[in-house]
């Protein structure tokens, strides 16, 4: 072959080893994107994979051309070029707006083989053209897009020429386009749509959001190939159905595109290389249906309730001959998932295999401003820090985009149940133009079979937090609704969350309704959006600002990097910390994890209140999970994946088994709850203790309880009136433990009012560090009680197995250090920093030492 890159070798193979290493079947796959076979028979299809760095970007109109990455976006290309300087340091988000004003024009040339030529069908795949864009090969036009979401097929063939070809996309700037779009639609239907984001078929928080600036990306945003073929398999979806016997049902549906005469289709289905059923038939309009059972079906469980196994489904196109033209691989997760309506004193909650579950997690948001450097990996990481942290349950929030394929794979392999949203957010549309429906309708069938089979997936949900306008039931309910239940049979869809006519419940009193923690108490039901702001890490905020920018945290440039509708966010982050915590630290950068403490006080309050509120409660979703930029916000880990106090604490509060208490300063009744998401009831040890400030132990007491599966209960109920009349709220402690055979499976350390009413003593804390190069080990002991303990590592990258975790007398922390470079120990024990906040909160000291 000749040209650029071997037609057979396209690049895209993160998917595809994925899919091989997790499913465990031994044979070799040739797969591509949607799970089409490459030149498995002459029939088959073709593909030349035309992403890479053989693309040029240049204004339109101007000459002046630079290399491009494809996929890439206007931006990637110009940052890499160093035509644009940092979109996220300080306020360079301004400097680079001119950009999404122009038009742009990526070209290649290419060859394609005569064998490649010679098909029936020979097409320009693009999985993702944002947005607006004209394509020409060879001079000639061969079609336009206007929607990022959908994939585009051009047809190529009487365009394609032997030896070099010419590929152009030109790509228009939004505002001329949209402002004509809305007056067409004002004329014509006399509704008027101000919102930009009304019109074009683009991720939401690309014109900006209360946590983002504006990145207006153009480009070829997913990857891009010619394909050729006389037949093909377009698409493959496996409904389920689950039989009183435990026999699972499996309806195989496999759309068949070209020529199909003579053609028949083969399923297989494996579980670990295992074949568990089989089935053929033939093609009758495109589509083939199969249908096989599978008896003793492992099932899919979310993750703390079970394993995730994952069948295999192949789908073999074969010509007469028996020989196979295609191949497409799917892997399912045998599972029945129902939403339960609330009733009396149970929330509005999800069944699993009949089981109720307790969602826990947070909403997910697009990892970055510019989606093209979001890699596997980067998703990879997200996920199985979600996972590790207990989260069951993720939402894909409705103002992003539609997410790569790998994050549902990772999702469906960690047991990460999901919300799947489609992208409309807090706007209305124009479903009285049928150009833009028909486009739409195109952009739902496309995304809803892409991930239609990932067992993952256990909520459809229309957009986030719209309210009603004309239509709004047409769209949301009838149309897209109605998409889903033909493509998803049985599957559970809401018009939206936290919108009009949604069951769930956005909670924002706290934060945008400036109440105080204490009124999450008041918040019953299935709570999908909460949370509370915090900065970054200090060596993040170093990322985006300069010293002179480091005096307050409430300078211009941490105001430009924060970006709360009040428009006074960072003073709202000051106040609550203070509210909590007391009068600020003078120090910059003890500000800035002071902010982190307090985001993660108050979402631990409110986690804890609605597990230990099951079943009135079903479900406590943390708005955010993570960043698109350095910015202040309310994630729990920041755009350069350094992860937040709160984060760390996750692990507890979702932990499988809580314990929390309920203290009540007036009167010094101590109610001690466990709420545990186990599946089976199990015996445990509840212990409790009472220290003073000082650590001096004044009272303690343990009981066998017997933890219920899936229940929260108020287990032990203590009269500490006296112990508080004696010492007084600020100078007490409970420390609480639950064990099981012998492991402790749940802490917690509660005390009387807001943190700030401790009265604490100054901790010598004392660190003993061994290991070496990458891999450190420091066990931390105290002289005295010592709260939200944590370690640092300076200007260095490291993750830590535990921390910011209280720590009391004669119980060392042992915590695992991994750094992203070696160092030798003279210089870790050097930039270890050990801390507590008592070294952050002036009010909370006593100054005095043990
Ligand atoms: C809800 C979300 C987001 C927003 C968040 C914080 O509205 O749906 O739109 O970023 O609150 O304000």
């Amino acid at each position: 072959m000749s040209g650029n890159g071997d037609a057979r070798i396209p690049s895209h193979l993160t998917r595809r080893r994925l899919l091989q290493e997790t499913a465990g079947c031994g044979m070799v796959l040739l797969l591509d994107k949607s799970g089409l076979a490459m030149g498995t028979g002459e029939a088959g299809p073709a593909l030349l994979d035309l992403g890479g760095d053989m693309w040029s970007l240049r204004e339109q109109g101007k000459q002046g051309a630079i290399p491009a990455l494809i996929p890439g976006s206007t931006y990637t290309n110009l940052l890499a070029a160093g035509k644009i300087p940092d979109p996220y340091y300080r306020e360079n988000n301004d400097e680079v707006q001119w950009v999404a004003d122009k038009g742009w024009i990526f070209e290649r040339s290419f060859h394609v083989s005569d064998d490649l030529r010679a098909k029936e069908h020979v097409e320009l795949v693009c999985h993702g053209l944002d947005t607006l864009a004209t394509l020409w090969l060879n001079g000639h036009q061969v079609g336009s897009s206007n929607n990022m979401f959908r994939t585009w097929t051009f047809d190529l063939g009487q365009h394609l020429r032997r030896g070099s070809n010419h590929l152009q996309i030109r790509f228009d700037a939004l505002t001329a386009y949209v402002e004509e779009q809305r007056k067409l639609y004002q004329k014509g239907f006399g509704v008027d749509l101000p919102n930009q984001r009304s019109f074009v078929r683009k991720a939401p928080y690309m014109w900006g959001w209360d946590w983002c600036r504006p990145i207006l990306t153009q480009g070829i945003w997913k990857q891009i190939e010619v394909r050729g073929y006389t037949a093909r398999i377009a698409d493959v979806g496996v409904s389920q159905s689950h039989q009183p016997d435990g026999t699972v049902h499996l309806m195989i549906h496999a759309q068949v595109a070209g020529r199909t005469s003579g053609l028949s289709v083969v399923a297989q289905v494996e579980l670990a290389g295992d074949v568990v059923g089989t089935a053929t038939s033939s093609i009758e309009n495109h589509e083939a249906i199969l249908q096989t059972d599978v008896h003793k079906p492992q099932l899919w469980w979310p993750n703390g309730m079970g394993n995730q196994p994952l069948y295999v489904v192949t789908v073999t196109l074969k010509d007469a001959t028996g020989q196979s033209l295609d191949t497409a691989t799917r892997r399912i997760g045998l599972r029945t998932v129902e939403m339960v309506p609330p009733s009396q004193d149970v929330a509005l909650h999800l069944r699993i295999n009949g089981v109720p579950v307790f969602a826990k997690g947070a909403d997910w948001i697009p990892a970055d401003n510019m989606p093209t450097r979001v890699t596997p990996e980067i998703l990879r990481w997200y996920m199985t820090k979600a996972a590790n942290s207990n989260f069951n349950f993720i939402r894909l929030w409705g103002g992003g985009y539609y997410e790569e394929d790998e994050l549902f794979d990772l999702c469906d392999e960690l047991g990460l149940m999901l919300q799947f949203e489609f992208k409309f957010a807090n706007t209305s549309y124009p479903v009285r133009d049928q150009a833009w429906m028909s486009n739409l309708r195109e952009e739902i069938e496309q995304q809803t079979r892409r991930c239609r089979n990932h067992p993952s997936i256990v909520i459809w949900s229309g957009n986030n937090e719209i309210k009603y306008f004309e239509g709004y039931n047409e769209l949301f309910r009838d149309f897209i609704g109605g998409i889903v239940h033909r493509l998803v049979p049985g599957a559970f869809y809401e018009a939206g969350s936290g919108a009009h006519g949604s069951g769930d419940i956005h909670s924002w009193g706290v934060w945008h309704g400036n109440e105080p923690v204490e009124s999450y108490l008041k918040v019953e039901g299935f709570v999908t959006e909460f949370g509370m702001q915090s900065t970054p890490v200090p060596r993040t905020v170093r990322s985006y600002t300069d010293p002179s920018d480091r005096q307050s945290i409430v300078s211009p440039v941490m105001r430009y990097h924060e970006l709360d509708g009040s428009g006074h966010g960072m003073e709202i982050i000051k106040s609550y910390t203070e509210e909590n915590f007391g009068v600020a630290p003078k120090s910059f950068d003890e500000m800035l994890w002071l902010t982190n403490l307090s985001q993660a006080w108050m979402v631990r309050y409110a986690v804890e209140h609605w597990r230990r509120d099951m079943p009135r409660s079903m479900a406590a979703v943390i708005w955010q999970y993570n960043d698109c930029w350095p910015c202040s916000t309310w994630s729990m880990v920041d755009y350069f994946r350094r992860e937040k106090p709160l984060l760390y604490q996750s692990r507890d509060f979702f932990a499988p088994v809580m314990v929390s208490g309920l203290l009540d300063a007036e009167s010094g009744q101590t109610n001690i709850f466990i709420t545990s998401d186990r599946q089976s009831d199990v015996s445990g040890i509840l212990r409790w203790s009472i220290t003073g400030i000082g650590g001096e132990l004044l009272r303690q007491g343990k009981k066998q309880i017997n933890i219920q599966a899936r229940t929260s209960r108020q287990t032990e109920s203590l009269d500490l009136s006296d112990l508080l009349k004696a010492y007084g709220a600020g100078n007490l402690l409970v420390w609480l433990e639950v064990s099981i055979e012998g492991c402790n499976v749940a802490r917690n350390t509660c005390f009387f009012g807001r943190p700030k009413t401790l009265q604490l003593n100054r901790p010598n804390l004392k660190v003993t560090v061994s290991g070496g190069e990458t891999q450190y080990r420091a066990v931390i002991e105290t002289d005295v009680p010592a709260l939200w303990v944590w370690a640092d590592v300076q200007d260095t990258e490291a993750s830590f197995s535990d921390n910011f975790f209280h720590l009391r007398l004669e119980r060392a922390a042992e915590i695992e250090i991994m750094l992203d470079h070696p160092m030798t120990p003279y210089d870790f024990r050097r930039k270890l920093h050990v801390r507590s906040v008592y070294d952050l909160a002036p009010e909370m000291r006593t100054g005095r030492t043990h």
